[in-house]
């Protein structure tokens, strides 16, 4: 994230590779996408319109969401009418190569730099969609990355929550601003960027409660959170990240909305795609929000999270475990 050179360099593609096989074994239960293969679907038959139709069903089905469903149609009727796509093989690559081209635009890692310091995530979402876990994962990322990181407990709404986040901080070596269950989650984000600024530390993470009274009510705390951090630094928070649980399906879809006209989301994290059988929703955000996706979470472990990159998504999501580019 730092663009900075880890001590352990030399396992950096080796870590990668293995995440995105446990990626592809996990996306959709190891499942590929469609359900069944599409060798299957096509039982020797030729790529015809009524193949297409199923092959509609099944991505709406997937929770991959009528816009890109169309869209992803209409680049498949094409090659079918120049008769490109013969068989079976043909078809999977040409799916693989149109989600990844809805994917690639939202592809973008988060960059921290370094001339702001400290670099302000704060971190947003519902209650139960990973912002916590993802919040240590990232700290655990950005530690091995040589970096200073301080952890917020803005999330002031349960005792449990302050705990938990204090166990994050304690794993990563990170450092803990928190007060007590039902303080001012402004008050405690204010401090933490006051002590970030003294201490000289890299990176804040701040956390926040994902339910309050009303969902209105959660979201005017929130931008209470933003102008606080604001009067500190007028440059921060540098991100807001949206932390997502894939198994929300189209529902995910509604709360980044909802999240985004509120308080203006600059990142996705997307969690739980080990739990679901509806990754497919993940084409559905990009096509609709076109909004970074920054990192994608597979596990509750913090080395089961990664960096996004839409080929070796795609291939995961259309081709499941099997992904030829995910075997090595
Ligand atoms: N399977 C799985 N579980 C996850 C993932 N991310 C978070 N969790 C679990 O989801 C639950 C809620 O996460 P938490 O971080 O507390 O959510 P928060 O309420 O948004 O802070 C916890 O039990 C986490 O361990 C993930 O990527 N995969
Ligand atoms: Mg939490």
């Amino acid at each position: 994230m730092f663009g900075r050179k880890r001590e352990d360099t030399a396992k950096e593609p080796e870590a990668r590779a293995s995440f995105f096989r446990r990626l592809g074994s996990r996306l959709n239960r190891g499942s590929a996408w469609l359900g069944l293969d599409l060798a299957t679907l096509l039982g020797g038959r030729r790529v015809d319109s009524e193949i297409l139709a199923e092959l509609e069903a099944r991505l709406l089905t997937a929770d991959v969401g009528v816009e890109a469903t169309e869209h992803i149609l209409a680049d498949l009727g094409t090659r079918v009418a120049r008769q490109e796509l013969a068989d079976a093989g043909a078809l999977s690559g040409a799916l693989r190569t149109a989600v990844t081209e809805i994917l690639e635009p939202c592809a973008q890692p988060l960059v921290i730099d370094p001339e702001r310091r400290p670099f302000v995530i704060l971190v947003v979402g519902v209650n139960g969609s990973g912002k916590t876990t993802t919040i240590g994962k990232i700290a655990q990322r950005l530690a091995q990355e040589g970096a200073s990181v301080m952890l917020a407990a803005g999330d002031t709404f349960r005792a449990a929550a302050i705990e938990q986040l204090g166990v994050w901080a304690e794993r990563t070596g990170s450092a803990l601003i928190a007060q007590q269950a039902g303080a001012d989650p402004g008050a405690v984000v204010f401090d933490a960027v006051q002590a970030a600024r003294s201490r000289g530390i890299e990176v804040l993470l701040a956390d926040t409660a994902g339910r309050l009274h009303s969902q209105s009510h959660l979201m005017e705390e929130l931008k209470k959170v933003k102008r606080v951090i604001r009067r500190v630094d007028p440059t921060a928070p540098h991100e807001v990240l949206l932390v997502l649980d894939a198994n929300q399906g189209q529902n995910a879809l509604a709360q980044a909305l909802q999240f985004h006209e509120a308080i203006g989301v600059t990142g996705l994290a997307l969690t739980k795609l080990d739990g679901t059988a509806k990754g497919g929703i993940v084409v559905a955000i990009a096509r609709k929000l076109r909004l970074p996706i920054r990192f994608v979470g597979v596990g509750e472990q913090a080395e089961d999270f990664g960096e996004f990159d839409a080929g070796a998504f795609a291939a995961a999501l259309v081709e499941g475990a099997g992904a030829a580019g995910l075997a090595s």
